[in-house]
């Protein structure tokens, strides 16, 4: 048994997530949290809702309410829709926590001291109107690059260039529209990353097992153009963290806040820290996760997240780690995703263009869902939603093949020998072979989750269920039955074991049905197979059961049609 800390990116608060955000961190981090639990490990499993920002803000602002009641709010709403896709947080934090304020003010403090904070007199964006500096997405104007008139001061939507505020044509002030703006100094306190290069290359460079994915985009920060450039990591805002050097001020920096992306991923450390604290914990019992002298030298600390999202964790997350000269948990194992693109395009928020979590579970339970997602993550490439697909996965792995399975085999041995597993007979040939290759599936099943290779696990699943309905047909117990009753007794026995086995493999994918197929054969021993022959004994003969309801239905082609146009844009 081992020790693993799993982490998700922490999603924005402002606005519920569509499937391609939920398949690009939450929901393959909540897959690998449960197989590491069903094979018995100690898991702790975090995420959290990243509440500062201008979005946070502005938001806020366009819902009338204040910022604070807003993320109050917010939180709830994608606490209680992650609960709704059942995923398996240990904790579900809140980056405006006080333990993320505490410890994001004592990672400044200690990195001032390390040499690795440095006061920059900025040229900032200043609307006399509003009265303030206007940060990132508080300027909006015309793109240098593309020419798009709704061009944000941290991004262009259109051509995705990263910009700075003051390189905006004909700027206007986000949220009153002013331009009147000027170009006033300001200090901000700028993280020295560059300082950090050669250690940074030098630690993605010893990590050989990562994905391609993971390590090329790292490695592009650090080697292209003028290398690893120092970032800002303050804010003109209100809604923040205060800059402080850990319990002392910062002078010059009243009224200052830190910037967003300095503070969220100090929240996975948090939000441990909050979770001991709901649970009644001491300290020690969050830092055993995240302190290397204090039990976390033995933790295995995986992260999952979005392409974009790789930057920030492979070199400034890691630069406050490593700049504090203290002894935190770096991350042993990035996994990292391409994209899920909708229906010929792209998800959009703003465009309310897509399938979102709400609408999702309004429509089909989170299985059907899940499994989908998770057969066709994208892994080694965009990957795409279509309805024919969606419908054709949920139509044919759920319903023909493991749903068919389950219902089959139950309701022939209710018809012929009662709701209780039947005695009698010895496996034969054909059981030994389909152990045997059963063993061969467990394994491949077992290496494709332990890289976390999410597909490949998916088919190596799929492929355990298919052989259940092979067994099936080929036994064929209701004609075995007529002749040789002792031996199709053995074979339903075997079948309905191969039942249960498939609800505990299945369990980190469909977790819903692998509970309604436990509790139908009345059975809790979620014991992860050791050997396949062992494993299709658990239920003795005598051992009662229930068919248990329809577990997954057909998904229609009007229904197919009618959610296309639903879906198709303007939420
Ligand atoms: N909130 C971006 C996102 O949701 C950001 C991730 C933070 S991870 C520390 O894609
Ligand atoms: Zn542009």
């Amino acid at each position: 048994m081992a020790r693993h800390l799993v982490t998700s990116a922490i999603p924005y608060i402002n606005g519920i997530k569509h499937l391609g955000n939920l398949v690009g961190s939450q929901l393959p981090a909540d897959l690998y949290a449960r197989y590491l639990r069903g094979r018995g490990h100690e898991v702790l499993f975090l995420c959290a809702t990243d509440e500062h920002g201008t979005p946070a803000e502005i938001a806020a602002q366009k819902a009338g309410e204040p910022v604070a009641e807003y993320c109050a709010r917010m939180h709830k709403v994608q606490a209680e829709l992650a609960r709704g896709f059942r995923l398996s947080f240990d904790h579900f934090g809140r980056s405006s926590s006080p333990q993320n304020h505490r410890l994001t003010q004592h990672f400044a403090g200690r990195l001032d001291a390390a040499g690795l904070i440095a006061e920059v007199t900025e040229r900032q964006v200043y609307s006399v109107t509003d009265g303030r500096f206007l940060p990132d997405r508080y300027v909006e104007g015309t793109c240098p690059n593309c020419g798009y008139d709704k061009a944000r001061g941290d991004q262009c939507e259109n051509c995705t260039k990263q910009l700075e505020p003051t390189e905006l044509i004909r700027p206007r002030s986000a949220l009153s529209g002013a331009t009147d703006l000027e170009i006033r100094e300001t200090k901000h306190l700028h993280l020295r990353q560059s300082l950090m290069r050669d250690r940074l290359l030098e630690w993605i460079e010893s990590r050989t097992d990562w994905p391609v994915l993971t390590t090329s985009i790292a490695k592009k920060w650090l080697l292209d153009g003028d290398g690893l450039q120092d970032r800002g990591i303050t804010r003109d805002l209100d809604w923040g963290i205060p800059v402080r050097k850990g319990d002392e001020p910062w002078p010059g920096m009243e009224g200052k806040v830190f910037y967003v992306w300095f503070d969220a991923p100090i929240e996975y450390i948090a939000c441990a820290a909050e979770w001991a604290e709901a649970h009644g914990l001491p300290d020690s019992a969050w830092e055993r996760w995240w302190r290397t002298e204090r039990g976390a030298a033995d933790v295995r600390y995986t992260q999952f997240m979005g392409k974009d999202n790789v930057p920030f964790h492979t070199l400034s997350f890691p630069v406050t780690i490593m700049g504090s000269g203290e002894d935190w948990k770096l991350v042993d194992y990035i996994k990292s995703f391409n994209y899920l693109t909708y229906d010929g395009g792209q998800f959009s928020t703003s465009q309310g263009r897509g399938v979102f979590m709400d609408q999702a579970l309004e429509i089909l339970p989170a299985d059907y869902w899940r499994w989908w997602l998770l057969s066709h993550a994208p892994e080694s490439g965009d990957s795409e939603f279509t309805w024919e697909g969606f419908q054709a996965g949920v139509n044919k792995d759920l319903a023909d093949v493991l749903g068919n399975f389950v219902s089959r085999i139950t309701k022939f041995c209710r018809a012929r020998w009662g709701e209780a597993v039947p005695d009698g007979g010895e496996w034969g040939a054909r059981e030994r072979a389909l152990a045997a290759a059963l063993e061969g599936r467990l394994r491949a099943y077992e290496a494709a989750m332990d890289a976390i290779e999410v597909r490949r696990a998916a088919e190596a699943l799929r492929a355990i269920w298919v052989m259940g309905n092979e067994y099936l047909q080929a036994a064929a117990p209701w004609a075995t039955v007529k002749t040789e009753p002792e031996t199709a007794a053995m074979q339903v026995r075997l079948g309905l074991n191969l039942v249960r086995l498939h609800a505990v493999l299945s369990r980190p994918f469909i977790p819903d049905a692998a509970e309604t197929i436990m509790a139908a054969l009345r059975c809790d021993d979620w014991t992860w197979p050791g050997g396949a022959e062992e494993a299709l004994s658990v239920l003795p003969p005598g051992h009662g059961f229930a068919v248990p309801d329809l577990l997954f239905r057909k998904v229609s082609d009007e229904e197919r049609e009618a959610w296309r146009a639903r879906f198709a844009g303007a939420r």
